[in-house]
C-alpha cells in the first residue's frame, strides 16, 4: 500500500517538474521568439471616404444606392414597356448610364490611371500594434477585433500584431513601397530582423508587389490566404468583354445565399429572370460598346488596382479591348499602360519570386476554398471558387472540377482530393497548398479550429507543408454551422479517429447525447451521420447501422434526398438488435412520430426534394441541457481498455465544445 502512494507521489512530483521544465519554458520562449505578423487585408475592407465632407465614396452609403436605383427604374421601366429596338436601348443608355456614373465618381481614376479625387481616402489606417489601442478604441473595433486577428493575436501576442488596409485604386507598386516602410517600422519597433507577411484576397496582390521590389530578406513568413495573386477569371473575361449572365449560375448563387432551392424555384417558375436574362442580353449586344466607353471603363477601367486582377494570360487580350474603347488620348493611354504593365509583370514573376523566397528559407503558404458559385455575370461564370475568387486563381493553378461537378473518373493521385473535384498536383506548390470546401472567401471565424490553421502557418518556424499536421491535411471542410474545419476524408462514424467505425464510436455518441460526456468540436463532426449539425440518437442510430453493415460509412459528409429516406425507412422499419437489449428503444417512435408530423406537413403528396431538409430538422432529437458540466468518468462505465487509450490522434485534441 505505501509502495503505490510513493508511487503515486513520484509520478505526480514527475508530472510537476515536466510541466515545469517543458511547458511554460517553452510556451514563454516561443512567444518572444515569433515574428510580428503583418496582415495585408483585401479589396474594400476598409472603407473609402470623401475626407472633406466624410461622405462615403466606396462602398456607396445605402442613400446614394437607392438614389442610383431610383434614377435608373424610369429608364427601365420605358425599356421594358418599349419595343426593345436599337432606339430603345440607346434612350436608356442615355438616361442610365450617367446615373450609374454619378454612383462611382468618387472612387474614378483619371485615364493615365492616377486618382481622380484626392479627397477620397482611406477612413482610417492604424500603423502601430494591436496592443497599441485600447481594447475598447474604435482602432481596435474597426481594425483589430476580427477574427483572424484576434486568431493571430492570440498566437503571437497583440504587440506583434499588425494590420495594414490597402486603397485599392492605387498601383499595387505604390503601395508595395507602403508596405516597405510598415516592415521596416515593425522591424525597429521590436529590434526584429523578420517579419511575417499574410496577404487576404486583394492583399496577395500587393504582397506580390512588395516580394518584387523588395525581396525576401525581411520577411519570415509569407501567406497567401484567399488570395488574388494570380488574378480572377471574371475580371479576365469583363476586361475582355466577357459579359454574360448565367442563368443556372444565378440560381446556385441565390441557393448558396439563402440555404435552400425554395425560392430560385418560385423564382425560376415565373420566368421573369428568363425574360430579364434575354433583355440584358440583348441590351448588351446593342450597346456593348457605349456600355464600356461611358460606363465601365470610367468607373473601373482606368484603374490600375482592378487590373491587378486580370490574370496573365487574358492579359494582352484584355489591353487590346479595353484600350480600343477609352476615349483617352495616346499619353494618356500610354500612362496608364506603364502602370498596369509593371504589375503584369510582377504576377509573371510571382511564382519565381516565391520559389526564391523559399529557398531563402522564407516559410510559403496558401490557403485556397472550393465549392462556392462565383458570380454569374461572365463567361468565367462555371468555375468554381470561393464566391469572390475562382479557386483555380487562390490555389494557383489547381486542376479544378466546374462547380458541382468532378473530375474525369479515373484521375487519380497524391493531390487528388478525396470528392474528385480538386487535382493540386499542377499548382505551383502542391505541398504548401491546403483547400477548404464550402468555406467563403473572407468567412473567418474564430469560435472554433478554423482560424488555428491560418494562425499556424502564418507564425510557423520553419516550412511546413500539408503533412505536417494531421489535423490540417490537404484538404479540409468547413462546416459553416458548426464552424468546425475537419479533414475532408474525415471517416463518419469513427469518433475517436481510430480509423474504424465500432461499438466504441456508438458507446461515445451515446454518452454525449445523454449528456454522460462531450464529445470534441471535431468528434462531432465525425459523429455528425446525418450531416444535420447536431448530434442526436439518430446519429447513433446511423452510426450502429454503419457498424452492422446496414449502410456503408462514407467520408462524403453530404446528404441527398435518397440518404435521408434510407435514414427515415432504416429507423422505422430495419436496425432490430439481435441482443434484444436495444440501446435505442423508444427512438423508433419519435420517428414515426415525426413521420406522421411530415405527412401532415406535406399531405401524401411525393415531398418535394428541398423539403428533405426539413425533414431531416424534425427528425426527433434530444437535445442536452445547455449548461451541462462534463461528469466525472466512472470506471463501472467502461466496458473495456480500449475505450479510453483510443483517443490518440492528434485529431482529438481540439477544443472541446458542449454544443454541436
Ligand atoms: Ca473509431
Ligand atoms: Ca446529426
Amino acid at each position: 500500500m505505501k509502495k503505490t502512494s510513493l508511487k503515486k507521489a513520484v509520478s505526480l512530483l514527475l508530472a510537476l517538474v515536466l510541466a515545469v521544465m517543458l511547458v511554460v519554458p517553452s510556451l514563454a520562449a516561443n512567444k518572444s521568439k515569433q515574428n510580428p505578423v503583418l496582415v495585408v487585408t483585401g479589396f474594400s475592407e476598409y472603407p473609402l471616404v470623401n475626407r472633406s465632407t466624410g461622405e462615403a465614396a466606396f462602398p456607396p452609403s445605402t442613400d446614394a444606392i437607392l438614389n442610383t436605383v431610383k434614377g435608373v427604374l424610369p429608364a427601365l421601366t420605358a425599356l421594358l414597356g418599349s419595343g426593345q429596338t436599337k432606339a430603345d436601348y440607346d434612350a436608356f443608355c442615355d438616361a442610365a448610364l450617367p446615373v450609374v456614373n454619378a454612383l462611382f465618381e468618387p472612387i474614378a481614376c483619371n485615364p493615365d490611371g492616377s486618382v481622380k479625387h484626392t479627397e477620397v481616402g482611406l477612413a482610417y489606417q492604424y500603423p502601430e500594434s494591436a496592443a497599441a489601442y485600447g481594447k475598447n478604441s474604435e482602432a481596435y473595433a474597426q481594425a483589430f477585433d476580427k477574427a483572424l486577428l484576434r486568431s493571430v493575436a492570440d498566437t503571437v501576442g497583440a504587440d506583434k500584431t499588425y494590420v495594414y488596409g490597402l486603397d485599392w485604386r492605387l498601383s499595387p507598386l505604390e503601395i508595395a513601397d507602403e508596405l516597405n516602410d510598415w516592415i521596416q517600422h515593425i522591424k525597429s519597433a521590436h529590434g526584429c530582423t523578420k517579419v511575417s507577411i499574410a496577404g487576404i484576397s486583394m492583399g496577395g496582390v500587393m504582397v506580390s508587389a512588395y516580394l518584387a521590389k523588395y525581396g525576401t530578406a525581411d520577411i519570415s513568413n509569407i501567406t497567401m490566404i484567399s488570395s488574388a495573386f494570380t488574378g480572377l477569371s471574371y475580371i479576365g473575361a469583363l476586361f475582355n468583354g466577357g459579359i454574360t449572365i448565367d442563368e443556372q449560375g444565378l440560381y446556385n448563387m441565390l441557393n448558396q445565399l439563402v440555404g435552400t432551392e425554395k425560392l430560385s424555384q418560385i423564382i425560376g417558375s415565373t420566368g421573369l429572370v428568363k425574360q430579364i436574362i434575354a433583355m440584358i442580353d440583348d441590351l448588351y449586344a446593342a450597346e456593348q460598346d457605349r456600355l464600356f466607353t461611358e460606363c465601365l471603363i470610367p468607373a473601373f477601367g482606368y484603374n490600375p488596382g482592378i487590373w491587378s486582377f486580370v490574370p496573365a494570360d487574358d492579359y494582352e487580350a484584355a489591353k487590346t479591348f479595353m484600350f480600343a474603347h477609352m476615349d483617352s488620348t495616346d499619353a494618356e493611354k500610354k500612362a496608364l499602360e506603364e502602370k498596369i504593365d509593371a504589375y503584369h509583370a510582377v504576377q509573371i514573376n510571382a511564382k519565381a519570386n516565391l520559389e526564391s523566397a523559399k529557398r531563402a528559407g522564407v516559410n510559403v503558404a496558401i490557403i485556397s476554398n472550393y465549392n462556392s458559385q462565383m458570380p454569374p455575370i461572365s463567361t468565367a461564370s462555371a468555375q468554381t471558387g470561393d464566391q469572390v475568387i475562382e479557386t483555380v486563381h487562390t490555389s494557383a493553378f489547381a486542376t479544378c472540377a466546374d462547380q458541382g461537378k468532378q473530375l474525369p473518373e479515373g484521375t487519380k493521385g497524391k493531390y487528388v482530393s478525396p470528392d474528385r473535384m480538386i487535382d493540386a498536383s499542377t499548382c505551383w506548390f502542391p505541398n504548401e497548398t491546403w483547400f477548404i470546401k464550402n468555406m467563403q472567401h473572407v468567412g473567418f471565424d474564430d469560435s472554433q479550429n478554423q482560424c488555428a490553421l491560418y494562425a499556424w502557418l502564418m507564425t510557423t518556424e520553419k516550412q511546413v507543408t500539408i503533412h505536417s499536421n494531421a489535423d490540417f491535411p490537404q484538404f479540409l471542410l468547413y462546416n459553416s454551422e458548426t464552424k468546425v474545419l475537419s479533414p475532408l476524408a474525415l471517416l463518419r462514424g469513427d469518433v475517436n479517429f481510430d480509423g474504424k467505425v465500432n461499438l466504441v464510436d456508438v458507446r461515445m455518441v451515446l454518452r454525449h447525447v445523454r449528456t454522460l460526456s462531450t464529445l470534441s468540436a471535431l468528434a462531432k463532426e465525425a459523429a455528425d451521420m446525418d450531416g444535420n449539425s447536431r448530434l442526436t440518437h439518430t446519429d447513433a442510430q446511423l452510426l450502429m447501422d454503419t457498424y452492422t453493415g446496414v449502410s456503408p460509412a462514407s467520408a462524403d459528409k453530404t446528404f441527398s434526398a435518397d440518404s435521408i429516406k434510407d435514414v427515415v425507412s432504416n429507423a422505422v422499419n430495419g436496425g432490430e438488435n439481435t441482443n434484444g437489449n436495444d440501446p435505442l428503444s423508444g427512438i423508433k417512435d419519435k420517428i414515426g412520430d415525426a413521420l406522421d408530423a411530415i405527412k401532415g406537413m406535406f399531405g401524401e403528396q411525393a415531398l418535394p426534394q428541398d423539403s428533405l431538409a426539413q425533414i431531416a430538422d424534425r427528425l426527433p432529437e434530444i437535445t442536452r441541457p445547455a449548461d451541462t458540466e462534463e461528469p466525472a468518468e466512472t470506471d463501472k462505465d467502461v466496458p473495456s481498455a480500449e475505450t479510453d487509450n483510443t483517443q490518440t490522434s492528434a485529431l482529438s485534441n481540439v477544443t472541446e465544445e458542449s454544443e454541436i
